[in-house]
């Protein structure tokens, strides 16, 4: 069905779908005639102005018209955003046969490494590991530990305070004191504590303000320090390999009597003398037996149970077993120094 105004507006639209060389164009085209406001819509919308025996005339011819439009409209939009796609694709020069970017691979940080390990072993010996409070109180982190009030430790020189008798612990020692009250006097206690410390050194090859510590402790009714040298000696040989040997030199702590300062074996010379060593050890922890007055601390009878106990840095370790010689890198996070781990 036909109708001359119906057929002006279409020939008009179909013209100009003709013409429009972009979907954005077509678009532009699709809203000036069959948009809200647009040519076809409007005449659809008046249909009630023209005289009744001419509407259902125009009506139909319209409505045709608008279907044969959309029609026209869509195949012409789909060919327009194919050919969009084309070029876009071709200016991109993206190269979809180029093999993909292969993911860095990490590793795990030595630090890591390490505390894992001396974690493993120790758990391999049936320690339990117990963690606590980077924030402490005086009591755990000195007091009871035996540590004098005129101690130089105890000194603000030395330690973060974070009020008069809150403090950054300066070793993981409180968190024995809190895993022996936690037991209540009952045997076996076997502890390992590792964790992050403070100290307020400033940071050169050798000190850090921030560092990791792992301390054990054992509590029975008679072990000894026979005990404490075979531990250390199996650790000894699980974390620097099975030639390693231990040394134990008399020293002091506040917290153990008697004391001993643990030397391994150097394991780059095999104890004959070199730059790293100079007499062929390697200083890596400090133990001894637990003081009495630090087992009455954590709520034991010190005539009914001994006990021995070891503290060691695992950045000095991580030096040691590694050969670095700066504790800084480890901080630093360089990938250079980080990657030659993975
Ligand atoms: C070192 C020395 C040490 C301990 C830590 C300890 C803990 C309790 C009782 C007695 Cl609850 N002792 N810990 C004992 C001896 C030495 O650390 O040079 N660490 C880096």
């Amino acid at each position: 069905m036909n109708h001359p105004r119906v057929d002006a507006v279409a020939g008009e639209a179909r013209e100009a779908i003709e013409r429009a060389a972009s979907s954005a164009e077509l678009e532009a085209v699709r809203v000036r005639f069959l948009g809200r406001q647009g040519a076809l819509t409007q005449l659809l919308r008046s249909l009630g102005t023209l005289p009744a025996d001419e509407r259902p005339v125009v009506g139909a011819a319209a409505n045709e018209a608008k279907r044969v439009l959309e029609a026209l409209l869509e195949a012409r939009l789909a060919d327009a955003a194919g050919r969009e796609r084309r070029r876009q694709r071709a200016q991109s020069r993206l190269d979809l046969t180029l093999p993909g970017r292969r993911p860095s691979q990490g590793a795990v940080h030595p630090l890591t490494r390490v505390h894992d390990e001396i974690v493993s072993i120790f758990v391999g010996l049936g320690f339990s590991v117990a963690e606590g409070p980077e924030i402490e109180t005086d009591f755990y982190n000195f007091e009871a530990l035996n540590i004098p009030r005129d101690h130089p430790a105890r000194d603000m020189q030395d330690t973060f305070y974070v009020s008069d008798a809150t403090l950054l612990r300066t070793h993981t020692s409180p968190v024995q004191i809190r895993a022996l009250r936690a037991a209540k006097g009952q045997v076996p206690v076997k502890t390992i504590t590792p964790g992050r410390v403070y100290r307020r050194d400033v940071a050169d090859a050798s000190h850090s303000p921030v560092f990791h510590q792992v301390e054990g402790l054992a509590v029975d009714r008679h072990i000894t320090m026979a005990d404490l040298k075979g531990t250390l000696a199996l650790f000894a040989r699980e974390m620097f390999g099975p030639d390693s040997a231990v040394r134990f030199r008399p020293s002091f702590f506040p917290f153990t009597e008697p004391s001993a300062e643990v030397d391994v074996r150097c394991f780059m010379c095999a104890g004959a003398g070199c730059r790293a060593c100079k007499d062929g050890w390697l200083e890596i922890l400090g133990s001894g037996m637990v003081h009495p007055q630090v087992l009455r601390n954590g709520g034991y009878d010190p005539e009914e149970v001994t006990g021995w106990a070891f503290g060691m840095g695992i950045e000095r370790i991580a030096m040691l077993k590694y050969g670095v010689d700066d504790l800084r890198l480890f901080f630093d996070n360089d990938l250079r120094f980080l990657r030659q781990f993975a």
